[in-house]
């Protein structure tokens, strides 16, 4: 695939730039836009408005990747309670608080569920992807759960509010007790082999564009053409970055499927990595009502096409 031509298509219009882009904004927009944006933000601490609004105030909302903070926009995780000690069986269990620090019980589907819960290690060994049941009188959402392995897990909700619809990806750390066996690889891995099946990811992400991926499954050799809908998709990615765990946008392209519908051996996505460096990447897929789970390791690179290994992201000048 050429990049170059996707670039094209995607750059114009796409917010780049992270830390990067406070500073060359302030600098190139109208003193009036600034003070428009700095009583916003005023407002908003008071939590007395909810204005949707301009260009500007779009692009500087995505400059910030989701799932990096127990609170977003008046909502937040509260503390997760789970088992503490690998192989203890139990219950993983929290609440989606209100900016009235009220549990919140009206959701709206996504992905065909009120909430999908994501918990990684912080190396990103150890994904799991599971639907946890709220209980509608007290606002709590549980699902069995018990650990593999020791160390440190980034815990994400992933949710569309009822009220608004806003889309919400909240996050929590959990340190478990017990043995834990680090994950050695490195650099990018865009082959993996799952329950028999061989995936892999093709495809180069971009820092501040949306990228297209193709994932490609076979079975001893032979392309597999029964992948079913899973959550109302062929297949569910999702996109961490390396580091800090930011959690990415990843949509499947082309027509949502029929229940019954396959496709295969190729589906493709759209992700939008905020900047250079190395994501993880998880696809869930489902094949005679199993669902199997990839794992990948891609390096975005810069807009201008340089590897993002060795650069400071804030430095990168492709607005
Ligand atoms: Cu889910």
């Amino acid at each position: 695939m050429n990049a170059g031509a996707r670039l094209g298509l995607y750059a114009a219009g796409v917010a780049v730039a992270f830390a990067g882009a406070f500073g060359v904004a302030s600098a190139a927009v109208p003193q009036s836009v600034v003070d428009d944006w700095n009583a916003r933000a005023a407002a908003e601490d008071h939590g007395t408005t909810e204005e949707h609004g301009s260009t500007e105030e779009d692009t500087m909302t995505q400059a910030v990747p989701a799932g990096l903070s127990l609170s977003s926009g008046g909502y937040e995780l509260s503390p997760v309670t789970a088992p503490v000690t690998v192989g203890e069986s139990g219950e993983l269990s929290f609440q989606i608080l209100d900016a009235d620090g009220e549990p919140l019980r009206d959701f709206t589907a996504s992905h065909e569920k009120d909430l999908h819960l994501i918990a990684v290690r912080s190396d990103g060994a150890l994904f799991e992807h599971v639907h946890p049941e709220l209980d509608h009188e007290t606002g709590t959402w549980s699902t069995p759960w018990q650990w593999q392995e020791g160390g440190s897990y980034r815990v994400y909700a992933d949710f569309v509010t009822g009220a608004d619809d806003a889309k919400v990806t909240l996050t929590r750390t959990v340190e478990v007790h017990g043995e834990y066996k680090p994950m050695h690889s490195m650099g990018e891995q865009t082959t993996d082999e799952v329950d028999g099946f061989d995936v892999s990811i093709d495809g180069q992400l971009v820092a501040g564009a949306t990228s297209d991926l193709t994932i490609t499954v076979t079975r001893d050799g032979q392309p597999v053409t029964e992948l079913e809908p899973y959550l109302g998709a062929f297949g569910h990615l999702v996109a961490l970055r390396s580091g800090d765990l930011a959690y990415l946008h990843v949509h499947a392209m082309g027509e949502d499927p029929e229940p019954g519908d396959t496709t295969g051996p190729e589906v493709m996505f759209a992700a939008e990595a905020p900047t250079a460096g190395q994501y993880l990447l998880y696809l869930d897929f489902q094949v005679d009502g199993q669902v199997h789970t990839a794992q990948f390791t891609l390096d975005a690179v810069h807009g201008d096409g340089t590897s993002g290994a060795t650069h400071d992201d804030a430095e990168s000048s492709d607005h």
